[in-house]
């Protein structure tokens, strides 16, 4: 059986490619979506990629992950900050957990670089645009292949 990753995106990031500042690049978010859809078969991998622009929504997306995915890859964009909730469904998902940021937010304003997700990550990409999203999933099929 493949293993099967959730790919689960936060507010707005449905809005990408549409910034005019640039700040997450020109690549639409549908676009996003197909590569990672074409990298995942590459490597042999499920995945459900999904947005929702709703705290209880991702919360429950991350509670079906426990019965129904093997990892996760979290961009929880602005609810990365706040979302104790979201922190709380995390920990009780015992696969990988990959957080995955389009931009260096470390780099951007000081209420950026306090993440709730981290906590319950297993590792971190950010700065590195679509091309992180691909190395999200590259890291989670290793880290299924060798976990025992
Ligand atoms: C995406 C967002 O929407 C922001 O709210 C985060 C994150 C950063 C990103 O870089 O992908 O602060």
């Amino acid at each position: 059986m493949p293993h099967t990753v959730f790919f689960l995106n936060g507010p707005n990031a449905n809005l990408y490619g549409l910034d005019k500042n640039g700040t997450y690049g020109s690549e639409s978010f549908a676009s996003i979506e197909q590569r990672c859809q074409r990298h995942a078969g590459e490597l042999g991998l499920t995945l459900e990629f999904r947005q929702s622009n709703h705290e209880g929504v991702l919360v429950d997306w991350i509670q079906d992950a426990r019965l129904n995915a093997d990892a996760i890859i979290i961009n929880a964009a602005g609810l990365t900050y706040s979302s104790v909730p979201i922190l709380d469904a995390l920990l009780a998902f015992e696969g990988p957990i990959i957080e995955a940021h389009m931009s260096n937010i470390w780099k951007r304003e000081s209420f950026r670089h306090h993440s709730y997700v981290s906590k319950a990550a297993t590792g971190v990409i950010a700065g590195l645009g679509a091309m992180g999203y691909r190395l999200a999933l590259t890291a989670a099929a290793e880290l299924l292949e060798t976990q025992p």
